[in-house]
């Protein structure tokens, strides 16, 4: 007799319904996740380079392993339900009352015990060999640095600063050229994550954490960054353009270059530098120094403006002059309050910016 249970099965239905709906909340949510873009481009079950391709093999014998697990178990107990349920007649008879088994729970110790042995295995393996991997004294190096909300990218050796669209080569053939990174932050934690190149890794105030990717493919790669970060976390893209090395070379080659200055932008440079844009803005070559916004210098080589936020055409970039809190509300660019003739002004200049 079990009063209680049986007095309230309207609630217990409920609870379960709700436990259901829930579960299938966290798992929907998951997937869609996962499979972020149609395109595939964040898809973490394409991987298209080192080390994310070792990072999903490993992720497919966890799944795999997990999956024989729960089918065993959930294939047990439903058995068992199904099997030994009380049947019309059975209230009378108690069931025959067993003490344990030893062979069973020696079984269901030792099984457990060699299936998470070799978890820490081939998971130690794949981490070791991810993280040991040594940089040649020629290979790549960038920094990134993440901000509230934007990515600081530099490459120290080769004298370029820029922001949001990490260039590197591809390995190919004719050599490996992998890029190690450096990873920092100018203020909270953020976390770097391009899921078709490798897994994430954190930037953390005060401390430098490092990564490498070595992508073959030449294309666009698109990530986020993954450590929510405040207001704007979920715009704040970020674009691996990986290139040819010819491509990548020439790349370096306009970039290492001063600011044009051309004369039909004279008006509009005389607006920039009047206005507090140089404060937070670098433009090399020129009095602007400030460091708390994107480097400007060659800001029309980027695809898109504010880390993704909106596209780098003459209507976006108007746009984000006019008012950067109507793109990307709550950025840290103030609206700057500018006439239409001074905004006119200052995107012909700032469209110099090659
Ligand atoms: C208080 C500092 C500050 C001032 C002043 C400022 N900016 Fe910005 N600017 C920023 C920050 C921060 C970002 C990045 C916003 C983001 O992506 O969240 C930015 C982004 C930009 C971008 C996009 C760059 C890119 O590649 O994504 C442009 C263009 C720009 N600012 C132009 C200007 C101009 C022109 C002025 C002057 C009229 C100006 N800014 C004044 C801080 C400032
Ligand atoms: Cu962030």
């Amino acid at each position: 007799m079990r009063p209680s249970l049986s007095l309230r099965p309207g609630i217990l239905r409920a609870l379960a319904l709700l436990c259901a709906c829930a579960a299938w909340l966290i798992i929907a949510g998951h997937v869609t996740q996962a499979f972020g873009n149609p395109s595939g481009t964040t898809n973490i079950f394409r991987p298209l380079s080192q080390p994310a391709q070792e990072v999903q093999e490993l992720s497919l014998l966890v799944i795999a392993i997990c999956t024989v697990i729960f089918l065993v178990v959930a294939g047990l107990l439903a058995y068992t339900i199904i099997r030994f349920r009380q049947r019309a007649g059975d209230e009378a008879s108690e069931p025959p009352q067993i003490y344990g088994s030893n062979q069973i729970e020696m079984a269901w110790t030792v099984l457990p015990i060699l299936i998470v042995f070799v978890l820490i295995l081939v998971t130690s393996r794949s981490i070791a060999n991810i993280q040991n991997r040594e940089a040649s004294p020629d290979a790549l190096r960038a920094t990134v640095i993440g901000h509230q909300w934007w990515w600081e990218i530099r490459y120290p050796k080769l004298g370029i600063v820029t922001a949001n669209e990490l260039h590197v080569p591809a390995s190919d053939a004719s050599g490996r050229r992998p890029t190690f990174l450096k990873l920092e932050s100018a203020d909270v934690a953020h976390s770097f994550w391009v899921p078709q190149l490798a897994g994430k890794t954190d930037l953390i105030p005060n401390r430098e954490n490092l990564m490498w990717i070595e992508p073959t493919e030449i294309g666009t790669y698109l990530g986020n960054c993954a450590e929510y970060c405040g207001t704007q976390h979920a715009r704040m893209l970020i674009r691996v353009v990986v290139q040819t090395p010819e491509e990548f070379e020439r790349w370096v080659g306009e970039q290492q270059q001063a600011a044009a200055e051309e004369a039909s932008a004279a008006e509009g440079r005389v607006v920039f530098f009047a206005n507090s844009c140089v404060n937070c803005h670098t433009i090399r070559g020129t009095t602007a120094q400030g460091m708390f916004g994107p480097d400007l210098t060659h800001m029309m080589s980027r695809q898109t403006l504010a880390s993704g936020a909106a596209p780098n055409t003459p209507a976006g970039l108007r746009a984000w002059v006019r008012d950067p809190q109507a793109v990307k509300v709550g950025c840290l660019m103030p609206n700057m309050q500018m006439t239409d003739e001074e905004v006119d002004k200052i995107v012909a200049y700032l469209q110099t910016l090659k």
